[in-house]
């Protein structure tokens, strides 16, 4: 039995739009902050002899869907695993037995707050673990995003980049980065209507100014890295806000439109804005959903937090740790 733990990551460089849905490549490179708050937990166990995986998502049995969801990305973990071993011990290709899943989110599911990210992270460091193979973040990383793209970054600590590249080449690193925190404020926590994928896609197929947002986004990255290697805070607040803006502003341009952001959320933008008038450095995102993400120094989190606590429930988060093991099994 293994037990991994990992947590959300926020991106202040946007992904939204893939350039291959069977193996999850992004069309554009993207970075994040891992946060501290509302991890995934995930125990796994072979289950010898069985003939499917099974998944129990906060205490219940998950039906075929998200069982499907999974297994599919452990078919690859086991390819992986078992290739591994067999180039480790030069014996016949093993057969890895399917695995029963249970998995806890401290945290709001589907809200915009990523908790596919820290499942996916979770669950393939778990499954790798359960399997008895070593691999490195970046080979963990490349496994997680099959499961969901924002998965790729939540194995790293801290601010990571996700690269564009191919199968091999786009996984994600932790890079450098000035002290940072970020102030959660939940308007909304019940399940979105269009989901992240589905979303992407229709924005992809639909939208005419789609072309302009991978420019902008391939053009943005290399701006926001020299940012955070230089520690320049307001130069990253900057990127970050303008990336999430031309992200919704696509989004929104799609046919049907999506509209994910609500009056509320739009307030709370205002806010970032009126707070930096008064010297509080602080900028606002927004993932596909209502809430927003503040983000800003680590010394005005306690002032912004209860500032915005007037919209929705706040929460401080600070850098957290990539996916890793841990030692608590659930039952
Ligand atoms: C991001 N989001 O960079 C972007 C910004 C939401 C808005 O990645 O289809 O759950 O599983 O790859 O990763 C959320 O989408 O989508 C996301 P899939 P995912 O964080």
């Amino acid at each position: 039995m293994k037990t991994a733990r990992a947590y959300p990551n926020i991106a202040l460089i946007k992904y939204w739009g893939k350039a291959d849905e069977e193996l999850m490549l992004p069309q554009t490179g993207s970075l994040s902050l891992t946060l501290d708050i509302h991890p995934t937990t995930t125990t796994v166990r072979v289950r010898p002899g069985a003939s499917a995986d099974r998944l129990f998502l906060n205490g219940s049995l998950a039906g075929t869907r998200a069982t499907g969801r999974i297994s599919r990305v452990l078919d690859v973990v086991r390819s992986v695993c078992a290739a591994k071993m067999k180039a480790e011990c030069e014996k016949e290709t093993p057969q890895l037995p399917f695995l029963d899943v249970v998995s806890v989110n401290d945290g709001p599911t589907g809200a915009g707050l990523a908790s596919s990210a820290s499942g996916f992270a979770a669950l393939v460091v778990a499954a790798v673990a359960e399997y008895g193979v070593e691999l490195d973040t970046r080979e963990l990383s490349r496994l997680a995003r099959r499961g969901s793209g924002s998965a790729t970054r939540s194995v790293c600590s801290g601010v990571a980049v996700w690269h564009e590249g191919d199968d091999c080449t786009s996984v994600a690193e932790s890079v450098d980065a000035p002290e940072m925190a970020m102030v959660t404020v939940v308007l909304d926590n019940t399940h979105k209507d269009v989901t992240s994928r589905e979303g992407m896609r229709r924005t992809q197929e639909t939208s005419p100014f789609h072309e302009a947002w991978v420019a902008s986004t391939r053009q943005m990255l290399p701006h926001m890295l020299e940012a955070c290697a230089k520690g320049d805070f307001e130069r990253i607040g900057e990127l970050t806000e303008l990336s999430a803006l031309r992200m919704h502003s696509v989004i929104m341009s799609a046919q049907p439109p999506i509209l994910y952001l609500s009056p509320e959320s739009w307030a709370v933008w205002e806010y970032a804005y009126q707070a930096r008038t008064r010297g509080i450095p602080v900028y606002a995102t927004s993932d596909a959903g209502a809430n927003v993400v503040l983000l800003t120094k680590p010394e005005f989190a306690e002032k912004v937090a209860r500032e915005a606590s007037r919209f929705g429930s706040t929460q401080i988060a600070g850098p957290g740790r990539g996916a890793h093991l841990c030692d608590t099994h659930l039952d």
